[in-house]
């Protein structure tokens, strides 16, 4: 078994204060940083993702630009690259190790497996390329980001764990239908307790 965190979309802007800000999304960013520091040997690898949006065109319909958002499939601008809000949240502290993911330029990137690093290295490769089996999945927001990136873990093959205790979303109903919805589609839903067990 080869074991990765994966933290998704902890930054700024998803959090409170930010311009789509997800209630609990500070203390995610606070527990998670916790969990890692009281573990610090859990993880083969530790990846963490960044909405990365254009500044400009809408990125393909996620930014509402002439009406309102309607916080389902349109929002308020959010994450523009290389500004405060798309940086991670302060209270995210991540080992020299973790491998950052940039996602959304010019579409909406919910999913994790939309992203690339660095080197433009396609997130889904980049779990092939380092022999990952299975993956825990913590960050913001459970109904949007976390619900898509788990999903696509679960169909990529991945043993997917989803952290309850370290995960935040837009909206209550959605948030739970979202955990029901990778529990059906195999994902474990356990409490970061269990982090030790396999
Ligand atoms: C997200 C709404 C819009 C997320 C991103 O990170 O879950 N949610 N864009």
């Amino acid at each position: 078994m080869t074991r990765a965190l994966v933290i998704i979309d902890v930054q700024n802007d998803f959090t409170e204060g930010g311009a789509l800000a997800v209630t609990g999304g500070a203390a995610v960013a606070a527990a998670i940083s916790a969990l890692l520091a009281a573990h610090p040997h859990s993880y083969d690898h530790i990846f963490a993702s960044r909405d990365w949006h254009d500044a400009e065109g809408g990125n393909n319909g996620h930014f509402a630009v002439n009406d309102a958002p309607d916080f389902v499939d349109t929002w308020p601008v959010h994450c523009v690259a290389e500004t405060t809000g798309a940086e991670y949240h302060p209270a995210l502290l991540l080992p020299e190790s973790a491998v950052h993911i940039r996602k959304g330029q010019g579409q909406p990137g919910y999913s994790i497996f939309d992203g690339i690093d660095d080197a433009g290295e396609k997130f889904g490769e980049l779990l092939i390329a380092a022999g990952v089996t299975d993956v825990d999945l913590v960050g913001l927001a459970t109904d949007y980001c976390v619900r898509a990136s788990g999903l696509d873990a679960l169909e990529h093959g991945q043993h997917v764990r989803v952290f309850t205790d370290l995960v935040a979303g837009v909206a209550a109903d959605s948030s739970d239908q979202a955990l029901a919805e990778l529990a059906h589609a195999g994902a474990v839903l356990a409490s970061s307790e269990r982090i030790e067990s396999a």
